[in-house]
């Protein structure tokens, strides 16, 4: 079992005290849903705890180390980069600073912010637990989405997507190309 103490001590360490608080509700959040939803709940506690690490890197540090370990970096993430390139940095030090090793948990943490098409229920389950977690109160739906969770993990992935897209269409965000890809994936799929 990962030793979850030690991962929470380096996340108080390394995050803000909002953003840990944010990350230790994300990890109990992700746990309950592994446990409704019969997925190993050792791993959503530590793809949740996990999921922000690089979250308070400086912007240009979080450029830096993308660029020297060869990460690939798209002119919107390069735009964006708080927002999206956090996810992908979160992964790589998951790895390296961190010691995981499960792929499913460092593809849980590299796809939290846009998604992708064919996200295992790992995957399903930390997007939604950072956008449900009990410290979240100005996303739309959220009432519905939170219930929803607990029943159906596709109807609420398609459902956070789009208010996701719709939220960036209102508020003029430039959309990434895998937000969008998610979205037509399990717009297309969905039953
Ligand atoms: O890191 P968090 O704040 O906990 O949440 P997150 O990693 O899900 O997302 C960070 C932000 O990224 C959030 O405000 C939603 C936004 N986002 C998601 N998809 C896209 C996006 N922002 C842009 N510009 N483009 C996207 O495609
Ligand atoms: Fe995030
Ligand atoms: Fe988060």
């Amino acid at each position: 079992m990962a030793d979850f103490k030690k991962l929470r001590k380096k996340m108080e360490k390394e995050l803000h005290a909002k953003r840990y608080e944010h990350t230790l509700s994300v990890a109990y959040t992700a746990a309950s849903l592994a446990m409704v939803h019969n997925v190993d709940t050792d791993s959503a506690m530590t793809a949740g705890l996990l999921h922000d690490c690089a979250k308070c890197l400086p912007t240009d540090k979080l450029i830096s180390l993308c660029r020297k370990n060869d990460l690939p970096v798209s002119e919107v993430e390069l735009q964006n980069p708080a927002a999206l390139l956090h996810a992908k940095a979160g992964s790589f030090l998951a790895r390296k600073k961190y010691g995981v090793t499960d792929d499913d948990i460092l593809n849980a943490i590299k796809y939290h912010t846009t998604g992708r098409p064919e996200m295992s229920k790992l995957e399903k389950i930390l997007y939604i637990a950072d956008y449900i977690e009990p410290g979240r109160k100005h996303a739309a739906n959220l009432l519905q989405i939170r219930k929803m969770a607990y029943q159906d993990l596709d109807q609420t992935l398609f459902k956070i997507l789009e208010d996701t897209l719709s939220y960036l269409l209102t508020t003029g965000g430039e959309i990434d190309s895998m937000t969008q890809e998610t979205y037509d994936y399990y717009k297309r799929t969905r039953s």
